[in-house]
C-alpha cells in the first residue's frame, strides 16, 4: 500500500524521498523539507497520513510548496481542502477511506468524516472547486491533482489541446493573460512546455507578476456566466464627442485624436526602432531587419506597447462604441512601414476582410495607433467608408461563385491621414488594408483595439 500511494504521488508530481527522520514529528515518520516529504518507514504508523500531508501540497501554489519545512499546518479552509482532496485521492488509489481517517487522527472526527463523505456529503469541495482542482459535479474526480500557479480557469485545457476551448473564449484568456495570439501558439508548438513551464512563461511575458485582482476578472469573464473586463474608470471624458460618433454611424471608422501622448508615441517608436534595427537618421537601414519582408513587427511585451494597451482614452472609446466598459484589449503587433525603393516594394496587408462574410456580418471593430504623424502617401490606413451598412446587400447581390473577397475596392478606398498618437478604428466590415509608402519617412503604428469578454463570432469562414 505504501508502494502505491508514493508511486501515485510522484506520478502527480509530488516529489517523496525516504530517509531516516530524527527530530521530533507532527505526523509519525513523515515531515515536509521544501515541499518533498520525507518519509521514515521505521517510524511510519499510518501510510494514509502520506494524503493528507499530500493533499496539504496539492492546494498550494508551486512557489508556496516549496517553503514548507516540517508539517502543513492546519488552517480551516485549506485544511477542509486537504481533506477533500485525500479522501478523493483514496477513491481513485481503490483504498478504504478509513486508511486515511484513520483512529488516531482528526481530533476524533474521524468516523464522522467518514459518515459524512459516505453520505455524499463532500467536504471541502467548494475550496476544492474554487482552486480548479475539480467541479462539484464532478467530484470525487479530479480536474487536476495540483493547484496551478496562476489559478486560470481554462488554461490546462487549452494548453493541452484536448478538450476543446472556443475561439472567443480563447481570444478573452489570451487577451486577460496579455498574451499574442502568435507568440503564444508559436510557444506551445514549438517548445511544448510542460503545464508549470508555460505558466511560468506567461508570468516572464508579463514582467514577473500578474496581478490577482487581473486574474479575478478574467476568471470570471470565462465562467458560464461572467462578462468582466477591464474595470469601467467612471472619472474619465468620453473619448468621443456626438459628431463623432456620427460620423462613425455613417463611415464605419471614426479617428480618436491625442489617444496616447507625445512622450508614449516617442517611447513606441524607440522600441520599434530598437526591435527593428532602424535608424531614422540611416535610410539603408530601414530594410532588412529581423521582421522580414513585411510590415508587421512582432513586438508584444515592451512597456512602451502594454502601456498604450491600458490607456483611459483608448479604453473610453471602445467603450463608446461597444456600448459597454468590460472590454479587453487584444494583445497584437506594432507595425513598420517604409518607403518603396528598389528591392523593397510594398508587401501589404492590401484591401481585405479579417473578419468572415459569412451573413450577417455581426459587429466587430480594429484599430491602429498612429505613433508618428501620417501622410495619405506614407503608407497610411485605407478603407473604404461606410461600407458596413451595405455589405450585407452587397454580399447577397454577387452572382454564384464570385469571390467577394477578389473583387476591386481600389477606387473607393480612402487613406485615412493622422497625427501622432490619433488611433484609427474601423468597423471590421469594410474592406481596409495599409498602402504602399512613396514618402521619405516611415510609418510608425501599433494595432490595438478591444472586446468584451464575448463576441458574436460566425464559426463559417467565407
Ligand atoms: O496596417 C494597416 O494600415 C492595416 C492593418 C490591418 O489590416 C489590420 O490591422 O487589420
Ligand atoms: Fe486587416
Amino acid at each position: 500500500m505504501l508502494r502505491k500511494i508514493t508511486a501515485f504521488l510522484e506520478s502527480i508530481g509530488v516529489p517523496v524521498r525516504h530517509a531516516q527522520i530524527t527530530e521530533q514529528t507532527f505526523v509519525p515518520g513523515i515531515t515536509l523539507d521544501r515541499g518533498t516529504i520525507v518519509i521514515d518507514e521505521s517510524k511510519l504508523l499510518y501510510p494514509g497520513d502520506l494524503l493528507h500531508e499530500a493533499g496539504h501540497l496539492a492546494v498550494l501554489r508551486p512557489g508556496e510548496r516549496v517553503d514548507l519545512q516540517g508539517t502543513a499546518g492546519d488552517s480551516g479552509a485549506f485544511e477542509m481542502a486537504a481533506i477533500g482532496w485525500s479522501w478523493a485521492a483514496a477513491q481513485h488509489l481503490g483504498l478504504d477511506p478509513a486508511i486515511v481517517f484513520h483512529d488516531a487522527g482528526y481530533k476524533g472526527e474521524s468516523q464522522a468524516l467518514l459518515d459524512n463523505f459516505a453520505a455524499g456529503r463532500f467536504l471541502g469541495v467548494p475550496m476544492l472547486e474554487w482552486l480548479g482542482l475539480t467541479t462539484a459535479a464532478t467530484y470525487p474526480a479530479m480536474t487536476s491533482w495540483l493547484r496551478d500557479e496562476l489559478g486560470v480557469r481554462r488554461l490546462r485545457e487549452f494548453w493541452s489541446r484536448r478538450e476543446d476551448v472556443d475561439w472567443v473564449a480563447t481570444n478573452t484568456l489570451l487577451c486577460g493573460l496579455g498574451l499574442g495570439l502568435r507568440e503564444t501558439y508559436d510557444f506551445l508548438l514549438q517548445q511544448k512546455p510542460s503545464f508549470a513551464d508555460f505558466e511560468q512563461w506567461i508570468v516572464r511575458q508579463n514582467g514577473g507578476t500578474i496581478d490577482a485582482e487581473r486574474i479575478a476578472r478574467l476568471n470570471l469573464a470565462l465562467s458560464d456566466h461572467g462578462i468582466a473586463g477591464e474595470p469601467a474608470n467612471p472619472a474619465a471624458e468620453p473619448a468621443l464627442s456626438p459628431e463623432d460618433l456620427a460620423f462613425w454611424d455613417e463611415n464605419g471608422y471614426v479617428v480618436r485624436h491625442e489617444a496616447i501622448s507625445p512622450e508614449a508615441c516617442a517611447a513606441t517608436v524607440r522600441a520599434i526602432c530598437g526591435f527593428t534595427g532602424a535608424d531614422l537618421e540611416h535610410p539603408d537601414t530601414w530594410y532588412g531587419g529581423p521582421q522580414g519582408h513585411s510590415i508587421w513587427i512582432p513586438l508584444f511585451h515592451d512597456p512602451a506597447v502594454t502601456a498604450n494597451r491600458h490607456s483611459a482614452r483608448i479604453h473610453r472609446a471602445f467603450a463608446q462604441l461597444w456600448d459597454r466598459e468590460d472590454l479587453w484589449a487584444t494583445v497584437d503587433q506594432a507595425g513598420f512601414n517604409p518607403p518603396e525603393r528598389a528591392g523593397w516594394r510594398f508587401p501589404g496587408p492590401h484591401l481585405h476582410w479579417d473578419v468572415s462574410l459569412a451573413r450577417p456580418i455581426p459587429f466587430g471593430v480594429q484599430g491602429i495607433l498612429y505613433l508618428t504623424d501620417t501622410a495619405a502617401n506614407q503608407g497610411a490606413f485605407s478603407c473604404v467608408p461606410g461600407f458596413h451598412k451595405k455589405i450585407d446587400q452587397w454580399l447577397g447581390s454577387l452572382p454564384d461563385g464570385v469571390d467577394p473577397r477578389q473583387q476591386d475596392f481600389s477606387k473607393e478606398a480612402i487613406p485615412i491621414t493622422g497625427r501622432a498618437g490619433d488611433l484609427v478604428i474601423w468597423h471590421h466590415a469594410l474592406p481596409h488594408g495599409s498602402s504602399p509608402n512613396s514618402a521619405t519617412v516611415p510609418r510608425f503604428a501599433q494595432y490595438i483595439f478591444m472586446r468584451p469578454s464575448r463576441w458574436e463570432y460566425r464559426t463559417e469562414w467565407l
